[in-house]
């Protein structure tokens, strides 16, 4: 395991396909609070009991008032360098020598202007919605905060304590007009989009990944996670960018401690060396 920045420029130039793998701590410095670790958003609301279709069903208000605070939280950051070093290499290697799979919901990829078939977006996206029943096809983006009164952020609650909001202070689907309209995020024990997945692996498989780069995730949740290792499996190399190192990465051909926007911005991607 390396933390060697000119082997690492030299097989990412070499290589003729990077794939990177981002997580909730390319938008840390963007003030998105990640879902582990210190101050994380699950140790103060737990996503895994409200990013489920089991918790919506149960109670609807609650999910919304936790999305609604993310959308929120989500609308007034601003992506970071990172966001925008891993745009302007897609602009320089563009799709199939470059794709990104984030995790993110944030919009803030979108927002740096990292868009098209060099991103896939395997988690959804905070800002679009999309009706509840499965048979309802409608689906929309939508940016407005609050998406209803009801699920107004209280100013100064921006980590607001839960308040009882009745069904009917919810978005309605306006086409059905018997649903309630749901974050189009993937909650736990939902598929991801069968076509997207297809689409990786066929990427991944038709001309195997030289390189893939590993940005601010913990790498605990499935499938997102199991593509380091399926790269490395084929021959390729892992790079893992991360603030802390300490628990990751035995099977990393590099590692560099550091945040993300510092790490991937000091030297416009490729990496500049750890801080
Ligand atoms: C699926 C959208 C097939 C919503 C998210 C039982 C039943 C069903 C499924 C399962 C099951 N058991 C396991 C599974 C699979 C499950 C899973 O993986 N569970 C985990 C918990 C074990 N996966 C699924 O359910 C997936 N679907 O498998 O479908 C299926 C279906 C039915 C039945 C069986 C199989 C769907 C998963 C998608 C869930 N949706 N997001 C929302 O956001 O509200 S997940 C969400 O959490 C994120 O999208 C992301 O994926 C994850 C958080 O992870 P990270 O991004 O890595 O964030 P984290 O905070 O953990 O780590 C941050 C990292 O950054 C750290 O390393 C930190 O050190 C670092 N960092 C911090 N600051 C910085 C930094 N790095 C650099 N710079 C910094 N400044």
């Amino acid at each position: 395991m390396s933390k060697d920045l000119a082997s690492f420029h030299e097989a990412l130039l070499q290589s003729k396909r990077v794939l990177a793998v981002c997580g909730a701590g390319l938008s840390a410095s963007s003030g998105i609070p990640t879902f582990r670790g210190a101050g994380g958003m699950w140790r103060k609301h737990n996503a895994l009991e409200l990013a489920t279709p089991e918790a919506f069903r149960k109670d609807p208000g609650l999910v919304w008032q936790f999305y609604s605070l993310r959308r929120h939280n989500a609308l007034k950051a601003a992506p970071n360098a990172a966001h925008y070093a891993l745009a302007e290499f897609a602009r320089q290697r563009p799709f199939p020598e470059f794709l990104t799979l984030t995790q993110n919901v944030d919009g803030l990829s979108e927002g740096a202007g990292h868009k098209g078939k060099s991103v896939e977006f395997l988690h959804g996206s905070l800002f679009r919605v999309r009706c509840a029943r499965s048979w309802c096809r409608y689906e929309r983006f939508d940016i407005s905060d609050p998406i209803t009164p009801a699920l107004a952020v209280p100013e100064g609650e921006e980590d607001g304590a839960w308040r009882d909001v009745p069904i009917e202070g919810l978005p309605k689907c306006p086409e059905c007009r018997t649903g309630l309209l749901r974050p189009a995020v993937v909650w736990f024990g939902e598929e991801l989009d069968s076509q997207m997945l297809k689409r990786i692996q066929q990427h991944i498989a038709r001309d195997p990944v030289d390189l893939c780069i590993v940005i601010g995730t913990s790498g605990t949740v499935y499938p997102a996670a199991g593509y380091a290792s399926q790269v490395k499996a084929q021959g390729g190399k892992v790079a893992i960018v991360d603030i802390d190192c300490s628990v990751r990465g035995d099977d990393a051909d590099w590692l560099f401690e550091g945040d993300a926007a510092r790490v991937l911005y000091l030297s416009t991607f490729p990496l500049s060396d750890t801080c």
